[in-house]
């Protein structure tokens, strides 16, 4: 097991990479270049630049965590060999670069999506919080309105301007798309960027949907056990696999986390471990790592990763996911450092605890 930490470069994250550096058991990040335009060729140089920032703090970057995927692709129009041929470029020049997993997903549309950034909790921390009411009561405008405006002037990955302007027009689009289409231009995605990424030596790590059910009609990818089996079916490589986020898939109560994993370890490149606690079918507040803080057992999530193939011929790669907002810190909703950090030793003390109970 490796662990990293997402982190946003060029001055769009209020944590830095020393302070990264200095939470023992963390040994690289994972990031991304979210100034290119979505479905742009991440050129050698500007991958170089950004290892070179990452490597300079004594950090690896063997995790991108996302290249995006062009709406045009997941439309399947004629248009989308161009972006595809610009994704296999990227994942070669970050192949070159030593990245080895990259994290995508292939949600229309909209990337995530809460009702609340800042709910306040009893103890004076705040939480990101979903009440699914609220959400489909809002319409995607006044959704993206919502969450930009609590963002504290960090950009919000998922929720790009360029995305925001043509959000209700695709919405319509997808409204006349069956979800079998849909899947068919995954399969078309996989078929032509696989054998890139087996070349590249750089493993394809999907993270499933957030929240794991509908939402304005539009087609879901992975949500459950049956949707993932479908998925990894599309294609056989293992260069084909999964983020597995314990909190987007935790939601869904009829997903056996440990079960999953247990399935699907040798597929999975990528851990984002992190816990929820529900408050209704749909409903949901992101909470503190611990188990005893929300619905998921955490204990038996990373028990089963240690147990299962997750990382016997690969590093197998982890982060906490979103983590409070406590001790008054200001920064991008979900990525505060501080509980992000109390999230990585609870994880390592986990892990520690497995190691020496084998031996
Ligand atoms: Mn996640």
């Amino acid at each position: 097991m490796k662990m990293t930490l997402r982190w946003f470069p060029y001055g769009d994250d209020s944590v830095t990479l020393e302070q990264i550096r200095q939470i023992p058991g963390v040994s690289g990040v994972a990031s991304c270049l979210p100034k290119i335009p979505v479905g742009d060729e991440w050129t050698k140089d500007a991958v170089a630049a950004l290892k070179s920032i990452v490597a300079s703090s004594g950090l690896e970057m063997e995790v991108i965590e996302s290249v995006n995927i062009h709406e045009d692709i997941k439309k399947g129009l004629p248009t989308r060999d161009r972006y595809i041929d610009n994704y296999i470029k990227t994942i070669r020049n970050l192949g070159e670069r030593g990245v080895r997993c990259l994290c995508y997903n292939f949600m229309p549309v909209m990337d995530w999506a809460r009702s609340d950034l800042a709910k306040p909790l009893l103890d004076g921390s705040t939480v990101m919080s979903y009440e699914h009411d609220a959400v489909v009561k809002m319409n995607p405008e006044s959704i993206a309105k919502s969450m930009t405006g609590k963002s504290r002037g960090y950009s919000l990955p998922g929720w790009e301007p360029e995305r925001l302007s043509v959000m209700a027009a695709d919405i319509e689009f997808y409204k006349r798309f069956s979800q079998e289409r849909y899947w068919a231009n995954i399969k078309y995605f996989l078929d032509a960027v696989i054998p890139a990424a087996e070349s590249a030596d750089v493993r394809m790590a999907i993270h499933p949907d957030d929240p794991p059910w509908p939402l304005f009609d539009l087609p879901k990818v992975v949500t459950d056990a049956a949707s993932i089996r479908k998925f990894l079916a599309l294609n056989d490589s293992p260069y084909n696999g999964l983020t597995f986020c314990t909190g987007s898939l935790g939601v869904n109560e009829a997903n056996d986390l440990p079960a999953m994993i247990r399935e699907f370890g040798g597929r999975i490149h990528f851990a984002h471990i992190r816990n929820v606690k529900k408050l209704g079918k749909k409903d949901f507040d992101e909470c503190a790592h611990l188990s005893r803080e929300g619905s998921l057992d955490m204990f038996e999530i990373v028990k089963a990763l240690y147990e299962s193939a997750f990382d016997t011929d690969f590093p197998g790669y982890v982060r906490p996911d979103h983590g409070r907002m406590i001790w008054g810190e200001q920064a991008r909703p979900g990525y505060g450092l501080y509980d992000r950090a109390l999230g990585v030793t609870y994880i390592e003390g986990l892990w520690e605890a497995f190691e020496k109970m084998k031996s």
